[in-house]
This record gives structure tokens, sequence and C-alpha cells, in this order.
């Protein structure tokens, strides 16, 4: 088994070269894709989160931290996209309004893309009309992400919006984010709701028919 220890703490301690090595090296070295994510990045980067509620760090340290993940996910991010495979289908992805967090999103938008999708992504605080433009433009599926309980009515407004410019029935909606619940899903409308990247992926296939 192998041992993460090291690329979880140098994330927490936001040393971006330190995570590009250990990173490289646990690929090099064979272990498993999911594991180096989910043992090593997103485990590091929990830490974080919980030393940030308790404000034992400040944002200055977890923007470093940010930092660490983005560049561990770049190493990831050709064996997750996949590349070279053709487009089944189109998905507009965001962080909603308001909300400046896009570590996640880029984790699903990856392996949206691994999976064989065509993804659109429009970054951080996306408002609802640029979703609504996406889904007139043919995106079938509205992907948003939100982290903060502040930003989460965003994607109501947007499933709202998408509504009231008659293009809701002729899209499918998913969200995620560690506030957001299947509860929530159901109470604004959304079509789906799914927990991680992984799960995301499978949500998007079952929607659009593909599974
Ligand atoms: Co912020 N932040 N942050 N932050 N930050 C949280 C979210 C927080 C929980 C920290 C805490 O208090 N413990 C808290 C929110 C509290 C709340 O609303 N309930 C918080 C706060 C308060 C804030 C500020 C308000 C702080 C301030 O300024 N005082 C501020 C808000 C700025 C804004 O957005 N307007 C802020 C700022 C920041 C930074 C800029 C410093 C930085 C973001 C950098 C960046 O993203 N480029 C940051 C970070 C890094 C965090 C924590 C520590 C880590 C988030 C993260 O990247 N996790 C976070 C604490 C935490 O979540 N534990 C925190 C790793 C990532 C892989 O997980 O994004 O959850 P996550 O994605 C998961 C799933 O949620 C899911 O898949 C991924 C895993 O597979 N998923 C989806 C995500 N999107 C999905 C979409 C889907 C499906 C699944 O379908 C479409």
């Amino acid at each position: 088994m192998y041992d993460f220890t090291e690329l979880k703490e140098k994330l927490f301690a936001g040393d971006i070269a330190a995570v590009e090595s250990l990173t490289r090296k646990a690929l090099d070295e064979g272990a498993p894709l999911k594991d180096i994510l989910e043992k090593g990045l997103i485990a590091g980067m929990d830490v974080v989160g919980k030393k940030f509620k308790a404000n034992d760090i400040f944002v200055p340290e977890v923007l470093l931290s940010a930092k660490a993940m983005h560049k561990g996910l770049d190493i990831l991010k050709p064996f997750l996209t996949g590349a070279g495979i053709k487009p089944i289908a189109k998905i507009a992805i965001g962080t909603v309004k308001g909300d400046l967090h896009d570590i996640g999103k880029n984790l699903v938008s990856m392996m949206l893309k691994g999976a064989g999708l065509e993804v659109l992504d429009f970054g951080i605080d996306v408002t609802p009309e640029k979703f609504v433009n996406a889904a007139k433009s043919g995106a079938q599926v509205i992907a948003m992400s939100s982290l903060l309980t502040t930003s989460m009515p965003s994607m109501k407004k947007t499933i709202d919006a998408l509504r009231a410019a008659g293009v809701l029935s002729s899209v499918k909606t998913v969200i995620g984010g560690a506030p957001v619940t299947q509860e929530y899903a159901a109470e604004i409308g959304a079509d789906g709701f799914a927990p991680d990247a992984a799960s995301a992926v499978d949500k998007v296939k079952e929607l659009l028919g593909l599974t």
C-alpha cells in the first residue's frame, strides 16, 4: 500500500514544488490514480478545511494549499481527461455566481472529459444568464458547483432562469459541492445531485441515458 502521508502534509503546508514531485513520484511508482486523488490530494485538502474552520489557518495559507492542489491536479489531468476520445455529449459546467471555489469543479470537469463528454467550463462566479446561453447553444447538461451556503441559492436562480427562458425541459441539471445535498437538489428542482466527481460522471451519464 502506498503511503500518502508526505503528500498530504506537503499539500497542507502549501509546498507547491513538493506536491508536484510527490504526485509525479506516486504516479511513477504505480499508485492508483484514485488513491493519489482521494488519499493524497483530497485528504490533504480536508485537513486544510478543518484547520480553516477552526481558525488555525487563514485565507493566505488556504490559497497556497489550493495552488499546490491545482499543481497536483495538473499532473493527474492527462490521466483523468483521456485525450483523444470522441465527445458523446456537451456539458456546461461552472461554479455558480458568488462563489470562487474551483478545485472540486475542476476535478468534476476533468473526469467528465475523461468519460468522453465535451465540457464547456465557464470557470467561477458563473451567472444564470451564462448557463442559459449555454443551454440555448445546445449544451445537454448544466452542471453547477457550490462550496458556500451563501452561493447555493444561485443554483436555484439558474434553474429558475432556465425555466423562464423556456429551455429547462431541453437540458438536465446536475448540482454538487460540499454543502449541497440530494434534498436540496429535490427542493430546487435539479435533475441530479452527486457527492463527488466520480459520481458526477455516473449521474450525468444516467441522466443522458448513456449507462
Ligand atoms: Co473557502 N470555504 N472560502 N476558500 N474553502 C470553504 C468551502 C469552507 C467550508 C471552509 C470552512 O469554513 N471550513 C467555508 C464555507 C462555509 C459555508 O459556506 N458553509 C469557506 C469560506 C467561508 C470561504 C470564504 C468566505 C472565506 C473568507 O473570505 N472569509 C471565502 C469565499 C470566497 C468566495 O467564494 N466568494 C473562501 C475562499 C477560499 C479560497 C479562495 C482561499 C480557497 C479557494 C481556492 C480555489 O478554489 N481556487 C478556499 C478553499 C480552498 C476552501 C476549502 C478549504 C477547500 C475546498 C476544496 O477545494 N476542497 C473549503 C473547506 C472544505 O471544503 N473542506 C473551504 C477540495 C475539493 C476537491 O473538494 O470542492 O468539495 P470540493 O469538491 C468535491 C465535492 O464537493 C464534489 O466533487 C469534489 C470531489 O470529488 N463536487 C461536485 C464539487 N462540485 C461538484 C459539482 C457536481 C458534483 C460534485 O456536479 C455538477
